[in-house]
């Protein structure tokens, strides 16, 4: 790490564990898998992984949907390859963050089976929403809240003598009962769960749907307020509460203990220097209406991150990245937390795609574009991404140009969100195909028995075989910029840009003796040469003037040393 604290400044590198590399040959990934791959992910330059859930879980969302917390799904393998897989990242210099879904249970989790066999009155079900339904015969949900996946957030249950009975709150699918974080058990039994891993060595977690655990008093209906089910412009009665802080106040010192007992793993590549501040961080999935509402979840006694998913929400186009830049560093400096900077995850189309499309799609689009325009841009919007002050999240294989599979048929879609008919917010499976390894062989080397979701024919040449040492290819392209980003300490540092003068459509900014340009334009501007050409996402032309020619979707990174 260039920085006192490792994860200000660090690249972390999300690893969908289904869709990453199998090692049994099951057609779905695993730990053993990641495990192996290890060398891959160290070379490429990042200095965390964060996993997507690993967990015990029948999978109704992809193991967003946790039957047991400290279990690691037989699908995925067993807690002695979480162990194996924590050891030898901590080997190679790699910290491991870990996904944490408190919002949820699966309705699979012994305290939900318990609660619904236990009938109304249980205890148990105080331990999520239970309530009994509207209308005559309770036959109505207890209030209009929606799905975020489509239809109502409640469910009826039948009871164990066979009569339609109470109903359960969920904000995702009926499988994903929400937890009653008013109830003391949930909030014991999950800092006990931070322990747990925490003991098993991770370095972090990263908290789903980390704006949701509490929901207004007596869960008021919505009325007449359109529902806005992610970044909205309105605070909903079951997201971005106030009193989720308090939740993270106690869970921040549990992580704090953990740094002054010292405890947990020792690599021999991990410096010494982070035992100072422990090391461990949380970073928030926490979808707010804005910026400085996100701000509120990153203080030194809360969170350490949290994903900005106003910048992964933004099209590629100068003036409104600019904006979103600057309010996010304007956001960020008075609570003294990094920036963070993302542009695709496991839930949105990846920006290859959504680059591809004219703006004003949204992050879910079903058409694939003009491919090769998407994939300009998607370089180019990394290297920007990549030059500025912040951490920044790498969604695995697109460091390939992966495009999001817009054709995946319903016969092997899996994204509950389609199949409840979330409309646009339903396109998950597309940016979730298995990663191509190798250019022949089966499922392109991600296993030895093909792979869940199909991948495409002309994958071969996205492969990591077909990149790894070709020159311009999109790998190389990320290598050499983490590459840089290591060596120059002005690269992720900070706390503000330096913004220069630029043509319409360019953003053109300093740090230090470094100088960043992209031209979100389709066509070619010309720009002051601001040094020698450190690294270009297109071809870039200099002239003897002191002058260079940056073509339409090109991002430059200049240095004066
Ligand atoms: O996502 C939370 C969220 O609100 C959205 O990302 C939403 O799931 C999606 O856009 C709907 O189409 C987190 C996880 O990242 C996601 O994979 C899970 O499905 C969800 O929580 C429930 O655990």
């Amino acid at each position: 790490a260039r920085h006192r604290d490792w994860w200000r400044d660090a690249v972390i590198y999300q690893v969908y564990p289904r869709s990453f590399a199998d090692s049994d040959g099951d057609g779905m990934g695993d730990l053993e898998g990641v495990r192996s791959r290890l060398p891959y992910l160290r070379d490429l330059g990042v200095d965390a992984v964060w996993l997507s859930p690993f967990y015990a879980s029948p999978q109704a969302d992809a193991g967003y949907d946790v039957a047991d917390y400290r279990a690691v799904d037989p699908m995925f393998g067993n807690l002695l390859d979480a162990d194996a897989l924590i050891r030898d990242a901590h080997e190679l210099g790699l910290r491991i963050i870990v996904d944490l879904v408190p919002n949820h249970s699966s309705d699979q989790h012994e305290w939900f089976k318990r609660a619904l066999a236990e009938g109304p009155g249980s205890a148990l079900r105080d331990r999520y929403h239970f309530r009994p339904g509207k209308g005559a015969n309770g036959e109505l949900p207890p209030n209009d809240w929606e799905s975020i996946f489509g239809g109502p957030a409640w469910t009826r249950v039948t009871e164990p003598d066979g009569t339609p009975g109470e109903w359960y709150l969920h904000l995702f699918a009926p499988e994903q009962p929400d937890f009653n974080w008013d109830h003391p058990a949930v909030g014991d039994e999950f800092r006990s769960i931070l322990r747990f891993w925490l003991d098993m060595g991770v370095d972090g977690f990263r908290i789903d749907v980390a704006h949701g655990l509490v929901k207004a008093e007596g869960l008021p209906d919505l009325g007449t307020r359109e529902q806005v089910k992610l970044l909205g412009n309105d605070v909903m009665p079951f997201f971005d509460q106030d009193g989720v802080h308090a939740i993270y106040r106690q869970w921040r010192t549990v992580l704090d203990e953990y740094a002054r007992n010292k405890k947990g793993p020792e690599g021999p590549s991990l410096e010494g220097r982070w035992w100072e501040t422990g090391g461990r961080i949380f970073v928030a999935e926490a979808w707010t209406p804005t910026i400085e509402r996100t701000a509120n979840y990153v203080r030194s006694d809360e969170l350490h991150q949290a994903f900005n998913f106003q910048y992964l929400s933004t099209y590629w186009d100068a003036a409104e990245l600019r904006t979103c830049i600057d309010r996010t560093l304007d956001a960020m400096r008075p609570v003294g937390a990094p920036a963070t900077w993302v542009l695709s995850n496991h839930d949105v189309t990846r920006h290859a795609t959504r680059f591809a499309n004219p703006a004003g799609l949204g992050t879910q689009i079903r058409i694939a574009g003009d491919r090769d325009l998407g994939l300009r841009r998607a370089r180019a919007a990394t290297l920007l991404m990549l030059a500025l002050p912040g951490s920044a999240y790498i969604y695995q294989g697109e460091e390939l140009g992966l495009p999001d599979v817009v054709d995946l048929s319903d016969e092997v879609r899996q994204d509950p969100a389609y199949f409840r008919g979330a409309g646009q917010d339903g396109f998950r499976d597309g940016c979730r195909v298995p990663i191509p390894w190798t250019c022949t062989g089966s499922s392109y080397g991600f296993g030895a028995g093909g792979s869940w979701l199909p991948q495409p024919a002309d994958w071969a040449e996205l492969s990591i075989e077909a990149q790894t040492g070709t020159e311009g290819s999109t790998l190389e392209l990320y290598r050499s910029a983490l590459a840089v980003r290591r060596e120059q300490p002005d690269l992720g540092a900070g706390d503000r840009v330096e913004w220069l003068k630029a043509p319409e459509g360019v953003l053109a900014f300093r740090r230090g003796g470094f100088t960043c340009t992209a031209n979100t334009g389709n066509d070619a501007v010309t720009v002051p040469a601001y040094g020698r050409v450190l690294l270009t996402s297109g071809e870039v032309t200099v002239t003897d003037g002191g002058e260079a020619k940056v073509p339409g979707d090109t991002t430059v990174w200049w240095t004066t040393g």
